[in-house]
């Protein structure tokens, strides 16, 4: 499922939740490709390039840095 933030959010971007306990094959490819089964995970592509993101701080971090 995609959403976009509110209109009045501070940060815009279009996102997708996706939940490893209802979805084993999300745990397969979080496992796969992040090389965990942790969340949150943030899955990052950009310019053709895919980077598995862990760590809420490091999400922030990025989200504010990126899209604040
Ligand atoms: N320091 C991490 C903690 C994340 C965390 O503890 N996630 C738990 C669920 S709430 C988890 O996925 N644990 C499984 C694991 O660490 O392998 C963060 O802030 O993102």
């Amino acid at each position: 499922m995609y959403k976009s933030a509110p209109s009045n959010a501070s940060i815009k971007f279009a996102y997708r939740i996706s939940r490893y306990q209802k979805n084993p094959e999300f745990r397969s490819e979080l496992a796969e490709n992040g090389g965990r089964v942790k969340v949150p995970c943030l899955r990052i592509e950009e310019n053709g390039e895919v980077q598995w993101m862990y760590e809420s701080n490091d999400i922030i971090a990025y989200l504010q840095q990126r899209f604040g």
